[in-house]
This record gives C-alpha cells, sequence and structure tokens, in this order.
C-alpha cells in the first residue's frame, strides 16, 4: 500500500515537472509582444505548481452529488443516520420534512400533509423541537452531510382551519380572520383582497395571476410582494442559515411570483463559516410542477436557482414500464432532447413524497418502492446518468388501499404512537430499516449507485449501446460502465468499455472485498472490451462496474 502511495507521488511529481517545462517552453516560443504577458504567464507557472503541491500534500476529497428524502424523519434519527450511514456512503445532504410548527389534524388522523400547512415559524414539529433540530444540523455537517430545509412560504393553513391553540406546538391563530400571532402575521399579509375568483381558491391553472394570487386548495395564501411578508420569511430562513442549513426546497413555488421569489433570496445570509467556505449562498431548488400544459412554467425559476424536473420521472416510468412502445434504447438522448430542462437547473427524482401515493405530478407511470424491481432499475439508471442533481426518495410504509386507480389511504402520515408521535427509525441486522420505515436508500443497489455516481462525477457519456431495444449500457468516460436489460430476453454481449483492462467487480450483484469480488466479475480485455451476460428474469437485471471496484 505505502509503496503505491509513493509510486502515486512519483508519477503525479513526473506530470508535475512535465507540465511546469511545457508553460516555460511555451514562454519562449511567445513572440515579443506577447512576453508582456509574461507576468501573467509566470502566475499561471505559480498556479499550475500549486495545484501539483496540493494535490502532493493529500488526495482531494471524494465529491458527494445525491441528495436523501428522509420524509418524515424525527432530527434525532436523522443525525444518527449522517453519522452512521450517510456519511460513510458518501451522500451529499438530507432534505427535511418541514421544521416549522404547523397545524394539528385530526381528521383525517394526522396525515403527511398537516405539515403543510403552516401555523408559526418556530421550530416545533412532530419531527422534534429546536434543540433537535440544532444538534441534527451540527452533527450532519460535522460529518460533511448537508441539511436541506423544505420550506413552506407560499402559505399558512387551510381558511377552514379555525381558531384556538392548535398549532403543533399550542401556538395561536385564528385561520378565519388570518390572524396568526405567533409569526405575526394579519389578514394585512394575505391576498384575499387581490384574488380576483369567486371562490378565492385557484380555479383555473391556465390563468397565471391566479396561480399566484389565490388560495392553493383553501390555504391562505401570503403576499410576498408586500415588504414585512418578505422579511418574515427571510428572518425564518437566516435563523435556520445560522443554525447551519445548506439550502432549501421552496415549496409550492409555482404559485409564489418568481420576482417575489428572488426578493426574498436576496435577504438570506451567507452559509455559517463554522462549516462552508466565507461567501458561500444556500443551494435552493423550487418545487415547480410543470408537465407541460399549465400557464406557469419552470423556465420563469431558473434565475432564482434550481427547479425539480417533474418530467424526469414520469418519462423515465413510462419507458421501464414499456408503456406507448417506449425503449430503454430512446434513452440514448434522455436529457434536454426529452424537453427537459436544462441539466444544470434541474433537480431530479424518480419519485417524491407526492407522487409515490397515486396522485400528483406524473400519476400512473411514477415508479415506487411498491414495483422494487422496476423501480431499482430506475434509480439506478437516474445515478448512473450524468443529466440533473439527484434526489433519493426514502419512504415509510402505508397501508395502501387502490380502487379505480385513487389510493383511499394517500393521506396516511408516518408510523406513529397512539399519542400522534412518530416512531423512531429502528435497524435490523441486516441494515434494513424496521417500524414500517422502508429506508429506500439503504438498499443495497441504491447505495452502491450513489457511490458510483461519485466515482463517475464530471465524466460525460461516452460508448453508448443498445440492442434497438430494452437493453442498453454507456460508458462515463474512463472510469464507470453500466449495462441494463430490461428486455425479455436475454443479454449476452462483448461491449467497448473505455476502462482500463483488468478485474472488476460488479457492484450490484456484490462488491470488492480485499482482492476478490463477492458478486460477479467482469474482465476487461486489453483492448477495452468486455463480456456481459445478464439474465432477463434477474431480479436486479444490471451490472454497474467502476474504476474503485477494481482488483
Ligand atoms: N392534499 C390533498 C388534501 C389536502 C392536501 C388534496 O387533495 N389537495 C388538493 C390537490 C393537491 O394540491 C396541492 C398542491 O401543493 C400543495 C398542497 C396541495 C402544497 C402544500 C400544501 C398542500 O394540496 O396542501 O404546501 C399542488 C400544487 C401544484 C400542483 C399539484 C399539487 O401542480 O402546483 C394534497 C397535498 C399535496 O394532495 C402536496 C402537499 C405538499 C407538497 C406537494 C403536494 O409539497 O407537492
Ligand atoms: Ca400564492
Amino acid at each position: 500500500m505505502l509503496r503505491m502511495r509513493s509510486d502515486l507521488r512519483c508519477i503525479t511529481g513526473k506530470l508535475c515537472f512535465a507540465f511546469q517545462q511545457e508553460c516555460k517552453r511555451l514562454l519562449r516560443r511567445m513572440p515579443p509582444s506577447v512576453k508582456d504577458n509574461m507576468r501573467n504567464l509566470l502566475l499561471l507557472l505559480l498556479a499550475a505548481f500549486g495545484l501539483c503541491w496540493t494535490q502532493y500534500k493529500s488526495n482531494p476529497k471524494p465529491v458527494r452529488t445525491s441528495i436523501v428524502h428522509l420524509f418524515e424523519w424525527r432530527w434525532i434519527d436523522i443525525a444518527l443516520e449522517c453519522e452512521r450511514y450517510l456519511a460513510p456512503n458518501g451522500f451529499a445532504g438530507v432534505q427535511v420534512s418541514p421544521p416549522n410548527e404547523n397545524l394539528v389534524v385530526m381528521s383525517p388522523w394526522r396525515p403527511w400533509w398537516e405539515r403543510y400547512q403552516p401555523i408559526s415559524y418556530k421550530l416545533c414539529s412532530r419531527s422534534g423541537n429546536e434543540n433537535e433540530f440544532r444538534d441534527m444540523v451540527t452533527r450532519c455537517n460535522n460529518v460533511g452531510v448537508h441539511i436541506y430545509v423544505d420550506a413552506v412560504i407560499n402559505h399558512m393553513c387551510g381558511s377552514g382551519a379555525g381558531s384556538g391553540y392548535h398549532g403543533i406546538c399550542g401556538s395561536y391563530f385564528n385561520a378565519g380572520s388570518r390572524d396568526f400571532p405567533a409569526v405575526p402575521y394579519s389578514s394585512y399579509d394575505f391576498n384575499d383582497r387581490i384574488c380576483q375568483t369567486a371562490s378565492g381558491d385557484i380555479e383555473n391553472y391556465s390563468d397565471p395571476i391566479q396561480v399566484r394570487n389565490c388560495r392553493l386548495s383553501g390555504l391562505v395564501d401570503l403576499t410576498q410582494r408586500r415588504e414585512d411578508v418578505r422579511s418574515k420569511i427571510a428572518e425564518y430562513m437566516n435563523h435556520m442559515i445560522d443554525i447551519g442549513v445548506a439550502g432549501f426546497r421552496i415549496d409550492a413555488s409555482k404559485h409564489i411570483w418568481p420576482m417575489d421569489i428572488n426578493a426574498i433570496l436576496s435577504k438570506l445570509n451567507n452559509l455559517n463559516t463554522r462549516w462552508f467556505t466565507k461567501g458561500s449562498r444556500p443551494f435552493i431548488y423550487q418545487e415547480v410542477i410543470d408537465l407541460g400544459g399549465e400557464a406557469v412554467r419552470s423556465s420563469e425559476y431558473f434565475r432564482n436557482g434550481h427547479v425539480t424536473e417533474f418530467k424526469y420521472g414520469a418519462q423515465l416510468g413510462t419507458v421501464l414500464r414499456k408503456w406507448n412502445g417506449e425503449k430503454m434504447a430512446d434513452l440514448k438522448s434522455w436529457g434536454e432532447n426529452w424537453s427537459l430542462m436544462p441539466s444544470d437547473k434541474a433537480v431530479v427524482f424518480v419519485d417524491n413524497h407526492d407522487n409515490q401515493r397515486g396522485h400528483g405530478a406524473g400519476g400512473a407511470s411514477i415508479l415506487t418502492f411498491w414495483n422494487p424491481r422496476l423501480y431499482k432499475m430506475a434509480v439506478s439508471f437516474m445515478l448512473a446518468h450524468p443529466y440533473g442533481f439527484t434526489r433519493i426518495m426514502s419512504s415509510y410504509w402505508w397501508p395502501r388501499d387502490i380502487q379505480n386507480g385513487k389510493d383511499f389511504n394517500d393521506w396516511v402520515g408516518p408510523p406513529s404512537n397512539v399519542d400522534g408521535s412518530i416512531k423512531p427509525v429502528t435497524i435490523n441486522p441486516n441494515g434494513t430499516c424496521g417500524n414500517d420505515w422502508v429506508c429506500e436508500h439503504r438498499w443495497d443497489q441504491i447505495r452502491k449507485m450513489v457511490t458510483f455516481r461519485n466515482v463517475v462525477y464530471g465524466q460525460p457519456i461516452t460508448q453508448w449501446w443498445d440492442n434497438s431495444n430494452h437493453q442498453v449500457a454507456f460508458e462515463r468516460d474512463g472510469k464507470g460502465f453500466v449495462v441494463f436489460n430490461n428486455d425479455d430476453r436475454n443479454l449476452s454481449a462483448v461491449l467497448p468499455t473505455g476502462l482500463p483492462p483488468g478485474v472488476y467487480c460488479d457492484i450490484i450483484s456484490g462488491q470488492k472485498e480485499g482482492s476478490l469480488c463477492t458478486g460477479i466479475q467482469i474482465r476487461v480485455a486489453t483492448n477495452g472490451t468486455a463480456h456481459f451476460q445478464i439474465n432477463s428474469r434477474a431480479e436486479d437485471p444490471f451490472i454497474a462496474i467502476h474504476v474503485e471496484a477494481k482488483l
């Protein structure tokens, strides 16, 4: 091991030297007029030297490229998960459920969506109190896992929620008179005077004005054009930035004017320098459900930051289910050519907390943990493909009850005790979760593809192969190679991988352990080709190899 390291140093050292010589040679060849710029070139030389020197000092920290939505998890469980699982497995961060005080909904009993009905901006929810939140953010940041907060800032609770001390932390409110003294907000802070529809609710999604200025299914709608509303929201978000959160999902962004979001963002502090470099800005991703056909489009929000790409899961689900004659071979052009937004704006996911319930954006084509074989393929394809910033869904089980395409239990909240408190996430000896937590992010194949994405980060797709049907393979330039067989026939093919020759461990059927593979071995020949075989009935009909799983 020591020898290998010193060899590596020697090689990098030689490369550095060669690079510096090349700079000098270029300098000598320059015509005299350009020699005025010698100082700049000297600086370049120094920079190159500096680069080499840092490479000498230590290996670069591996990149982390995926976040996981730990839907409805308690803060104390997330803190543990960061330390025991997410950091060691290279996860970049966690999207947490809304941390602010919300309405307690008793009918139906404690649905998941009660957390999308704010009562105040106190950090107090079923997931935990402010101390527990602070402890989670600190412990996760300390192991390099960042926290992204679901910010519900379009509205407060439903207009019919009545009045009383029914906030989950006992805060008083009066929904009818638009009084939320714990913020405080009063009737001036809501859109009731501006909204033009008869009901006061959004009635027509092809009218962009009412989509922004009226109530989203009865939720009292904040006027983000008012300075005091902008300040209250920014104050809430800054409170969490100062605690150490790294960014926000902006819930229901479609229903907020893009320029109002922009004004709120401009009031946000830089990230906490205890963990982030000076001047770092919060990472923003706006939830805009745009499947086409509505007045509001995701592109209106690009200037504010990232945007959720709901077409991603809807279309990938359609392909893997083989609906409308679609084939995996068609994924050769996956990305912007499928009318997806620019990759550097897109937050992508196979399913989310809303559309995994059989309704919401995407409908029936969405793949979820209920269909594990196809789901693992979809998530693995997403993680193997360079498009977008990837988010993994982590769910809880619920008693699904589908009649005529509708799930009558789509409202059911997280595993909880009779008093409504959320059950802990327990971990079984085999690493799976108990207490009805599904923990897709702990499924072996998904965990290893998160690593794959980190290893191949920045490398474009090279060497695409398909059988014109449901079998595809592609290389991530020199770093990794994947093969998928969603066909009814077995796959057996010799494919150019572009990888350095040697023996690689398939990370789906097993892994590299010492000098052995516990699963399938792939031998890459000196010409870069390798033989792949995937039975069409395999539980996981795909193979992934990368340079860090090479013997
Ligand atoms: N809910 C049930 C009962 C109450 C909650 C329902 O039937 N709602 C009406 C249709 C869904 O519309 C909602 C959308 O976003 C929300 C909603 C909501 C965002 C919230 C709180 C909400 O009801 O109650 O913060 C929505 C907005 C769109 C769109 C589709 C749906 O294209 O622009 C739900 C709750 C859904 O179904 C929900 C909640 C939170 C979310 C989300 C969906 O972040 O994405
Ligand atoms: Ca609104």
